[in-house]
């Protein structure tokens, strides 16, 4: 587990800098996509892959989400960020599925953005701009951090999935976990955090946790997916619990585009 959760925007003068320096990076090119294939487990083929956002700081080399990204929680940074990273995303789909390759995108969203219609409008521009269909596209939303009136965001979700676009539960078992979320939300699909699915098969407890998730996902109707899978063992126990789908450095890693996209 990351601890990106734990960390509040900007808190020290350090933070602040590097905050500066955050919005400046957008604007610099030095943001890259990476790719994560999302594996269907009963046909093996990558149905999606998840963007992950990697930044070439020129003095601190490359960081990883976690290392910055407790930076963008304030909708300001968040705004920018998420607003390149979805369009950076959707036009290498347009440009997969433009060579026949049907994969989708996933890309994730933080909870603070959950709070008014800034959202919305974002995805219906860029879903046009890129004229892709709107099932192309997930996002993940993690369970923890959300705000603290949740009805805003349990209406901005249903619109965004009366757009068509799909809505993941990312982290699932990890945040401040709400089943009252899981009733009034209509997600898609319910990722199980990696800390449960790595070493699942070597732990009776975190394959009890994998299997009621999975199992409550189902009885709500969600597709269920497992992050996090590292090791055959594991990929072979939730391929028999009948999961969906899994992502994991045992199945790839994540790329930049060309390797992803199999182009
Ligand atoms: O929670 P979320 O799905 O957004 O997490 C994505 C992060 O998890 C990325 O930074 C990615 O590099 C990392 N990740 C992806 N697969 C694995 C894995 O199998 N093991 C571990 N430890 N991390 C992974
Ligand atoms: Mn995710």
């Amino acid at each position: 587990m990351d601890d990106r959760n734990e960390l509040t925007p900007a808190s020290t003068p350090a933070d602040l800098a590097l905050t500066f320096e955050l919005l400046n990076a957008v604007e610099c090119n030095q943001l890259v996509l990476h790719y994560q294939p999302v594996i269907d487990l009963r046909s093996g083929v990558a149905e999606s892959f998840e963007a992950l956002v990697r930044w070439r700081h020129p003095r601190l080399g490359v960081l990883a989400p976690g290392d910055f990204l407790h930076l963008a929680r304030s909708p300001g940074v968040a705004r920018r960020i998420t607003d390149w990273v979805l369009d950076r995303a959707l036009a290498e789909c347009a440009d997969w599925r433009g060579q026949g390759r049907q994969a989708g995108v996933a890309v994730n969203i933080g909870p603070e953005l959950l709070s008014d219609d800034w959202l919305v409008a974002l995805l219906g521009r860029k879903l046009l701009a890129h004229r892709i269909e709107a099932s192309a596209l997930t996002i993940e939303v993690t369970e923890a951090g959300w705000p603290p009136d949740p009805r805003r965001a349990y209406a901005v979700l249903a619109v965004v999935r009366a757009l068509g676009v799909r809505i993941s539960l990312d982290d699932f078992g990890t945040g401040d976990s709400s089943l009252a979320r899981l009733r009034r939300v209509e997600f898609d699909e319910l990722k199980i955090d990696r800390s449960f699915v790595s070493g699942a098969a070597a732990s009776d407890a975190d394959r009890e946790i994998v299997a009621f998730s999975s199992g409550l996902a189902r009885a709500l109707g969600m597709r269920v997916v497992a992050e996090g899978v590292e090791e055959e063992a594991d990929l072979a126990l939730i391929t028999e619990m009948g999961l969906d789908a899994a992502q994991g450095f045992f199945l790839g890693r994540p790329e930049a585009v060309g390797v992803a996209g199999g182009i």
